[in-house]
């Protein structure tokens, strides 16, 4: 069933129970779900409406009246829309999904949903950007969040992940600071959801522990190409607990099943004009579609007795484990197949915790961890308004829920027991506290001390590896994004200060940098020479599928040819769209969308066919000029080679033309980007 059909039989009244395959979660929304139809308006108390478009008057010129309940109730609610947006991750888009595991964890951990391969455990995730205010574009530089809520028969288990593996601070209580510093600067607000300003680089080099950080945010990992195609990373180091209460550490990553690409960021500064939902309506559209995301589920496992074979700190949350010293090990995938009906009730109103687990999964000492423990439930009360929140359907679990925490705004339930308090002997000792959650029984021992263990004090080492680990184009793509967030720093000691960090990390960087800006190459350091191949985004997983093709099509067009490679493209799952200077149809192709409402910066390839007029206008030349400058694949069928002379591009590198490129130009766009061809000539 596609992702709409679900939509519309969720939409009908009626239905539900008698449709097979659907999850837990899904049913035990029904409850909550306002259908479409063909009910009349009545007030919220259910008194029937005659009239919402004039309020009650003394005369049709007289004054508005007091008693007019409904116009009151109406402006009222109005008035009151409004909940406070989240204080970072306010920008964000949810899916609903169903994850199932590939083979049981006994050994490891006694979490049922980790145990049980038949069980399809439905999962909430919201991915999100960081800095940016609701209404922000979400094609910005920033990390992505990646949060996942499993509804399991133990209890909600939450992953609150981000699609960086690593974490700008060590110790939780930096980050009221780091956020302050990276939001718009406080006497003007600005910048909007931009790290480009003093602020943020005057917390990066007086805070160096958030170097490494920076380097993935400097990298095109910062502006992915689709939620869809972005890993998700738990950051910190957890736990898993088995039977024998044995502890195994654990480190949580999303691996997406099309591979991870990113956009790069003069498309991306284009992108947040022409479609600031760029990546939210990808996400949506492709459920909608039937293209539901996948991400396998990976662990990298640590048995406690290696907690200190590494040359960094498991608690560190400023370091990765480097996959080349403990594999990833999949477990399961996680498959996207459902919109939301309503993104006010569902995601804006889901609400992550990083202390939601369930029995075989618990924390350890990371101080950043720790603090979030604290901070995620504190954040609710205050936006959702009260210690009710979990009653909100989207965040109920499917298990059952029963305690003595009572009242409060908008309680939800009534409680029929004649007491709420253990223990008791009126209510039969119940809700009985037995058979639950167990904390790992970690011994601890130390003096009270506001101090980080020294075995947090590296700050370079981890960024250097990234550094090396990186392509030449990823290099450069590093180094470009460098010089243009601190070309928007107004003070040169604040510059000064991060290039003199930037030769700590590579004396390459360094010297580059400070050559884009002028100033002196820093000090030369000695650095190690260690790569991770798994932190470059070259060697993903080469697919067409989902990719969205442009045809630029004219009036003489080769509609043969046309729909011939269209066929061939759409065969491997890629998204054709015709554009032409009219709406309607061109040779008998219908239209998709008119060439002066099309941009090429949402497309990831482009197709020429009839350069003849094309070549002639400068919007059409334009369009595969820009895609050539963004390293997209560009083809030409028939007269589309004159549209392609046309355009001037300075050098061949990926244009395909030719009667038949099916094949080729087919492997080109799944290969997502030509980053060795030279655009430097290409005017911006
Ligand atoms: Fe956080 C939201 C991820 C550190 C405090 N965080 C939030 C969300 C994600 C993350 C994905 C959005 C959840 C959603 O979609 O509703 N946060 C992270 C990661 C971190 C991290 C991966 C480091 C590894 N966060 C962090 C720290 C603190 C917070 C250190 C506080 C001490 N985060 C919050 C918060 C938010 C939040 C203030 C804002 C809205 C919310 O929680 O629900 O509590």
């Amino acid at each position: 069933m596609s992702g709409h059909e679900a939509r519309t039989r969720t939409n009908t009244k009626g239905d539900f129970a008698m449709e097979p395959g659907r999850d837990e979660k899904d049913r035990r929304l029904d409850e909550h779900r306002v259908p479409l139809d063909d009910l009349n308006m009545t007030t919220d108390q259910g008194a029937r409406v005659d009239d919402t478009d004039n309020a009650l008057r003394a005369g049709t010129r007289g004054p508005t009246l007091m008693e007019d309940f409904h116009f009151r109730e109406k402006i009222t609610r109005f008035d009151h829309e409004r909940i406070p947006e989240r204080v970072v991750h306010a920008r964000g888009a949810g899916a609903y999904g169903i994850f199932e595991l590939y083979e049981p964890l006994g050994d490891l951990t006694t979490a049922a949903f980790l145990n049980d391969t038949s069980a399809r455990t439905p999962t909430f995730v919201r991915f999100s950007t960081v800095a940016g205010s609701r209404g922000s574009a979400d094609t910005v530089r920033d990390v992505r969040g990646f949060a996942t809520k499993f509804y399991t028969t133990q209890g909600n288990f939450d992953i609150v992940g981000n699609n960086f593996p690593v974490f700008f601070i060590q110790d939780g209580i930096k980050f009221p600071d780091f956020v302050h510093a990276v939001k718009p600067e406080p006497h003007n607000e600005i910048p909007q959801a931009q790290s480009a300003h003093d602020t943020f680089w005057d917390f990066v080099h007086l805070q160096p522990e958030s170097l490494h950080m920076v380097m993935w945010l400097m990298s095109d990992r910062a502006i992915p190409r689709s939620y869809r195609m972005m890993q998700g990373f738990g950051v910190h180091t957890f736990r898993l607990v088995n039977a024998s209460g044995q502890g195994t550490f654990v480190k949580w990553h999303w691996r997406p099943v099309l591979g991870t690409y990113s956009l790069v960021w003069d498309e991306v500064l284009r992108i947040q004009g022409n479609d600031p939902d760029y990546n939210r309506r990808d996400l949506w559209e492709a459920i909608e579609r039937g293209a539901y995301p996948e991400y396998e589920l990976c662990v990298q496992l640590v048995p406690e007795s290696r907690e200190h074979d590494f040359d960094f700190d498991l608690l560190d949350a400023t370091k990765i484990i480097p996959e080349e010293e403990v594999p990833l090990r999949p477990i399961g995938k996680m498959t996207l197949n459902r919109n939301p009906q309503n993104f006010f009730a569902e995601t804006e109103q889901v609400a992550f915790h990083t202390a939601n687990v369930v029995p075989g999964i618990d924390f350890t000492n990371d101080p950043l961890l720790q603090a979030r423990n604290f901070s995620y439930l504190d954040t609710q009360l205050l936006r959702l308004a009260g210690p009710n929140f979990p009653q909100i359907p989207i965040n109920r679990p499917i298990a059952e829920v029963r305690n003595d925490q009572r009242d409060g705004f908008h309680q939800h339930l009534i409680h029929g027991s004649r007491t709420s308090y253990a223990p008791n002997s009126i209510s039969g000792g119940c809700p009985a506290a037995v058979d639950g959650y167990r904390h790992y029984q970690e011994k601890v021992d130390g003096s009270k001390i506001r101090k980080r263990s020294p075995s947090f004090e590296d700050h370079y080492s981890q960024a250097t590896l990234f550094w090396n680990s990186m392509a030449d184009w990823e290099r450069r793509h590093i180094v470009a994004a460098y010089l243009f967030e601190l070309g928007h720093v107004e003070r040169k000691h604040i510059k000064e200060a991060v290039v003199d960090h930037l030769g700590k990390i590579h004396p390459d960087l360094g010297a580059q940098v400070a050559q884009g800006l002028g100033l002196p190459a820093p000090a030369g350091t000695q650095v190690h020479t260690k790569s991770s191949p798994a932190l470059s985004m070259t060697g993903q997983p080469h697919s067409a599928a989902t990719r969205k093709i442009a045809f630029l099509m004219g009036d003489g067009a080769d509609a043969a040819a046309v729909t011939a490679l269209r066929r061939a493209l759409e065969g491997q799952g890629a998204i054709c769209e015709v554009v032409a200077p009219a709406e309607g149809s061109v040779g008998g192709v219908p239209v998709d969308r008119q060439l002066s409402a099309a941009n090429s910066v949402v497309y990831d390839a482009v197709v020429a066919s009839d350069g003849a007029a094309l070549g002639a206008m400068g919007r059409a030349r334009f369009f595969v000029l820009e895609a050539f400058r963004h390293h997209k694949p560009i083809g030409a069928v028939g007269s589309g080679r004159q549209l392609v002379e046309a355009a001037h591009l300075p050098n061949d590198v990926g244009v395909i033309v030719g009667d038949d490129i099916a094949q080729e130009f087919g492997q080109a766009v799944a290969g997502h980007r030509f980053y060795e061809r030279d655009v430097s000539s290409v005017p911006a």
